[in-house]
């Protein structure tokens, strides 16, 4: 009795290790990267206080993944509609989306041209 008590403490205390040494790795506790299967990927840009492109274009009905890289300053990546929000904390994410065109925001205030940080992505 006593002993199957100690076995499930035991057991509760070592994944509450595992999982406090895996938040320790990163910013967040969140995978950083998204490792499901793309055939594409895309790289968004973002410095102070603009992406590398106006548009971003990638096809339709494929697993595309989506990159941000935070350049300069520290930027999120929001796809409205497209259910993606990127951060130094979640850097990818793969999405297979509609035909169509999503706009691209950060959604982190980030300063000054915080509002200037918008771009589209066409999706066709
Ligand atoms: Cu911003």
């Amino acid at each position: 009795m006593l002993r199957t008590t100690f076995a499930k403490l035991l057991a509760v205390g070592l994944v509450a290790l595992a999982l406090s040494a895996c938040g320790s790795k990163n910013d967040n506790a969140a995978q950083p990267e998204d490792t499901a299967a793309a055939s594409q990927e895309i790289v968004i840009r973002a410095s102070n206080w603009q992406f590398d492109q106006t548009e971003y274009k990638i096809p339709k009905d494929t697993p595309v993944r989506i990159k941000l890289e935070n350049e300069a300053g520290a930027h999120g990546v929001q796809i409205e509609g497209a259910g993606v929000k990127l951060s130094n904390g979640k850097k990818s994410k793969v999405v297979t989306l509609a035909a169509g065109t999503y706009d691209i925001k950060c959604y982190i205030v980030c300063g000054d041209g915080h509002l200037k940080m918008k771009a589209k992505l066409v999706v066709s």
